[in-house]
């Protein structure tokens, strides 16, 4: 065996010693092992088989009532000065939170079998990708894996190779509130989680490491890791521009990754490719450009909202070889949720008949976990080793006042105060309250795994000779009206406002310059055939200068509070915009 698997092997022996397991199972990511898996969850209650004939191969699985979401509060970045870590984290010593969170693992797999979870981010032969192994209890965290990574053989063989990963150590323990913790030590790219089975918390491949301990990570090595989609556009004349995107959770990710075009658009020869929906992680080329790849191999997405007027390449990739989490099901067995707008549901998220009075049939943070190979837009060059070029990156929030449609930062340095100014409202994706707007600067508060002086100040390290920047927007797809009524149609028509970021990157549109930004004059935007008119476009392309002028000494204030660790270019952007809306 080789030194590498052995330093694997050693650590599997360590954790078991410590987690008494009844069996050891190294998991190949074959059709045969996920068949045993799947048989096992069906005889144990973990999964249940959904209608045969309308969703071939499609489980539902109800998680416990208290473990539905991401718990922020309950979420540790663990590095030796509490500094590294920054405002923005809950921090505990590394040597503290071993032992605490080490006491509960203590013979926690009695009974139960240990499964080892080899796993890829990024394509197998891309040099950007990087490898994990997840040491689980959970069978429906093994299953999830296998289709949101690369698992199994493939993955181990690259660890023997390369000889570094990321550990990550995880148990459902008694799903108890009380005993649960997400921990990460970035320093010794470790991650240990115990008491939740929800995505976030338990697959530790997707938060835990593609984003806290790959973002400590890209620090180091000069690279950044994201939470943004990729989508590749491809207009009429073929060239297709690739961008970045980064929202909030439950902010319109997975949407606008997978976008169809409005019809109009489709006829004169539009094409929506998609790279990623949720992470990316973008290092500079030899060409200056940014290249971006997905570390991920499938979608996690939220089921509310999801059908086929909203978003018809989701739907239509979820009706095989699908899990389903905390949806209802019809009388019939099939999934069901808010918005999906046909069917009916009988039972409930928790297994009840559906009663309104409960509240919603599905969870309001009920997913669908699938492979992205099902999406039809999935794009071919989601699997080049080098990545995909990024034409222009957007930042984008969830608010109903005061930010408008779309606006474009003047330049990079702009740009990175645009991105860690960002606010917006919470969502069912994290416990707690909902609709609260926060600052969640490039929709990393939960997921940066350090300091966010620094983390502003490596943003702003990317300009530099020789780099060919994409260009930088903020958009805002969820302004209201008077009535709490969406102004803007969204979904298929972001297509819309996309249309004018890549011709501002191609130089070919126009820009009214205001305090905040460049905005679309409302000729810019095509508006034909919405049934939206004249004056909401005015509405959602306006600015209240007086009430910017309130947002930028929040905005002040917020960078204030990372003291010496905020750049003081960026400090010197904000002066500059407050200056510009005082005057
Ligand atoms: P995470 O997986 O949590 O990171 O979420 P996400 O950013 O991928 O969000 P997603 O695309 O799943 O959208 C979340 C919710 O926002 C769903 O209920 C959507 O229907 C809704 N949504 C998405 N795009 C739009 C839009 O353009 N307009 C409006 N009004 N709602 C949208
Ligand atoms: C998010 O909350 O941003 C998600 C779902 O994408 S989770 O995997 O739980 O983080
Ligand atoms: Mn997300």
């Amino acid at each position: 065996m080789s030194s590498q698997l052995a330093a694997l092997n050693q650590w599997v022996e360590e954790v078991a010693r410590l987690t008494q397991p009844e069996k050891i199972h190294w998991c190949d990511g074959s059709d045969v092992e996920n068949q045993l898996l799947v048989d096992l969850m069906l005889s144990n209650g973990d999964l249940m088989r959904l209608n045969e004939e309308t969703h071939p191969n499609c489980y539902l699985h109800r998680s416990h009532p208290d473990d539905v979401a991401r718990v922020e509060h309950l979420t540790f970045v663990c590095t030796s000065e509490r500094e590294d870590a920054g405002p923005n984290n809950h921090w505990m010593a590394p040597a503290e939170a071993h032992a605490k969170i080490d006491a509960l693992f203590e013979g926690c797999m009695r009974g139960r079998t240990l499964y080892v979870v080899p796993y890829c981010m990024g394509p197998i032969h891309s040099p950007l990708s990087r490898c994990g192994v997840e040491i689980t209890d959970s069978p429906y965290v093994v299953a999830n894996m296998r289709v949101m990574t690369r698992m199994g053989a493939d993955a181990l063989a690259r660890i023997e190779r390369e000889g570094t990963f990321v550990k990550g150590l995880h148990s459902i323990g008694e799903l108890d509130p009380d005993r649960r913790f997400i921990m990460h030590f970035p320093e010794e790219l470790t991650i240990k989680s115990y008491g939740s089975g929800y995505g976030g918390n338990a697959l530790l491949g997707k938060k835990c490491h593609a984003l806290r301990i790959a973002s400590h990570q890209a620090r180091s090595e000069g690279w950044l890791a994201e939470h943004m989609l990729i989508v590749g556009i491809q207009n009429p004349e073929g060239e297709t521009h690739y961008i970045a995107a980064a929202f909030p959770s439950a902010c319109g990710k997975t949407n606008l990754a997978m976008l169809i075009p409005p019809e109009a658009y489709e006829q004169a020869g539009w094409k929506v490719w998609t790279v990623g929906d949720d992470i990316c992680w973008m290092q500079a080329g030899e060409d200056g450009r940014l290249w971006a790849i997905n570390p991920e191999a499938g979608f996690f997405g939220v089921a509310p909202g999801t059908s086929s007027k909203t978003n018809r390449n989701a739907l239509d990739m979820l009706d095989h070889d699908a899990i389903f989490t905390n949806v209802a099901v019809t009388a019939d067995n099939q999934p069901w949720w808010e918005g999906l707008m046909v069917g009916e549901p009988a039972i409930d998220w928790r297994g009840r008949p559906y009663d309104p009075a409960n509240g919603p049939a599905a969870h309001p943070n009920s997913r669908f976990t699938v492979s992205a190979r099902q999406c039809r837009s999935y794009s071919p060059h989601t699997e080049d080793p080098q990545g995909v070029p990024i034409s222009a990156i957007v930042f984008g929030g969830r608010r109903a006042s005061l930010v408008p449609l779309v606006f474009e930062a003047r330049d990079w340095n702009h740009g990175v105060l645009v991105g860690a100014a960002m606010g917006s409202e919470t969502t069912a994706a994290a416990t707690g309250k909902v609709g609260i707007i926060r600052r969640d600067p490039m929709a990393m508060k939960p997921f940066c795994g350090y300091n966010f002086g620094d983390y502003w100040a490596h943003w702003l390290s990317f300009n530099r000779e020789g780099a060919k920047l994409p260009r930088i927007f903020h958009v805002n797809w969820f302004r209201k009206d008077g009535d709490g009524k969406f102004l803007w149609p969204g979904f298929g028509d972001n297509l819309r406002v996309l249309e004018w970021m890549i011709n501002r990157v191609k130089g070919d549109a126009g820009a009214v310059d205001t305090p905040i930004g460049l905005l679309p004059h409302h000729r810019d935007l095509n508006i034909d055939g919405l049934s939206i008119g004249h004056a909401d476009v005015e509405q959602l392309l306006a600015i209240d200068e007086h009430a910017w002028h309130q947002e930028y000494r929040d905005i002040a204030d917020y960078l204030d509070g990372f003291g010496g660790r905020t750049p003081e270019l960026l400090r010197q952007e904000c002066a500059r915009i407050r200056g510009a809306l005082a005057s």
